[in-house]
């Protein structure tokens, strides 16, 4: 935790700020390592305050105890805010204006006597970049995706639903050390796997292409994981598809693997071998990063710049989806490192065919 407030502290001299006011949760949960929806940050040059609700006032005191003073509010929040403010003669903060809302922005405005200065994409940045125990939470998240996937592989069948099966996933998950599903599990069957982001419905599943994607979250870290199978024999058409998008994914992962740093180019290593036969479907990124949050950046897309950094964590998943007949997606999620990356996803990627 010190380390992160040391970082915040070397930004907000850069900035020329007397204090940070973090307010989302995500941010919270980053600085705290645990979750109170409700709880906000202020760091200053010399003290940090947690202002944790009644709610979280005991935990919060054991578990941050050395490193912030833990605040139990009362009353309006601009009056507390305010009065620790003018203590420590704040008169420029740091806000998050990408989570901050307008009303609470007006009441800082009008009740606070401070300039409000946006700090964007700041702790987001921080976020990019994971330590070792970060790492070790998506690992971990990453394993109890896979033991699901080999769990619900004897499962399968054409006499369940599209629901069962998120709801299997979701429960092995939580039955195996999962706090929570990483997102809305995805789980769908024949042409609707033409969809990339198709919702499961009370439905049997139908012989063809049957595609999950899901993950699982430990403290607060998403794992995220893509595979299609088939229900009964795939065609040859079928296979062509199928083993065009594995040796797209494995062409970037390999890039990646070899040292390649360059976002835009995994991209586009993975988007010239789909396009040699199926240009205009794959309409989506190759990857985006994973931690937190579901969705973090940087990505891997045809708009991507710059280089990945050791320490990130990206999905590797094209696809291919061909509108009302199906579609196949394979999805890995690997940690760069010094040399090539870790790829935490374990599930088997030849085509299964049950
Ligand atoms: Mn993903």
């Amino acid at each position: 935790m010190e380390d992160r407030i040391k970082i915040i502290r070397q930004k907000m001299e850069k900035l020329g700020l007397d204090g940070v006011y973090l307010t989302s949760r995500t941010s919270h949960r980053y600085f705290t390592k645990f979750d109170n929806e409700d709880g906000v940050l202020l760091v200053t040059k010399d003290n940090t305050y947690a202002f944790e609700d009644f709610r979280y006032t005991e935990v919060a005191e054991r578990l941050l105890k050395n490193v912030y003073t833990v605040i139990q509010p009362k009353g309006k929040r601009t009056e507390w805010l305010g009065e620790i403010l003018k203590k420590e003669s704040i008169e420029r903060l740091g806000v998050e204006d990408y989570s901050l809302s307008l009303y609470e922005h007006s009441l800082l405005k009008s009740d606070v006597n401070v300039n409000l200065v946006p700090i964007g994409n700041m702790i987001g940045e921080m976020r990019e970049i994971k330590d070792s125990w970060e790492l070790e939470q998506i690992e971990k998240a990453q394993i109890i995706t896979d033991m699901a996937f080999e769990h619900i592989l004897g499962i399968l069948s054409t006499d369940i639903t599209e629901t069962d099966v998120a709801a299997e996933l979701e429960y092995f998950m939580r039955k195996h050390g999962a706090e929570d599903k990483s997102f809305e599990t995805i789980s769908i069957s024949a042409e609707k796997t033409s969809l990339p982001h198709g919702v499961p419905e009370n439905v049997k599943l139908k012989k063809g292409f049957f595609t999950m994607d899901f993950g699982a979250t430990v403290n607060g870290y998403h794992s995220d994981m893509t595979r299609t199978v088939c229900i009964g024999k795939a065609d040859d058409e079928m296979k062509k598809l199928y083993n065009t998008v594995l040796r797209a994914q494995l062409s970037a992962l390999e890039y990646l693997e070899s040292g390649g740093l360059d976002s835009k180019e995994a991209d586009s290593i993975a988007r010239k071998i789909i396009y040699e036969d199926y240009e205009g479907y794959f309409g989506h990124s190759l990857g985006h990063s994973v931690g937190l949050e579901i969705h973090e950046k940087p990505a891997l897309s045809p708009k991507s710049s710059g280089l990945l950094k050791v320490g990130n964590v990206v999905t590797v998943e094209p696809g291919i989806y061909i509108p009302s007949r199906y579609g196949v997606r394979i999805e890995d999620m690997v940690a760069i490192e010094e040399r090539g990356i870790k790829n935490f996803t374990m599930s088997p990627k030849k085509l299964i065919e049950l």
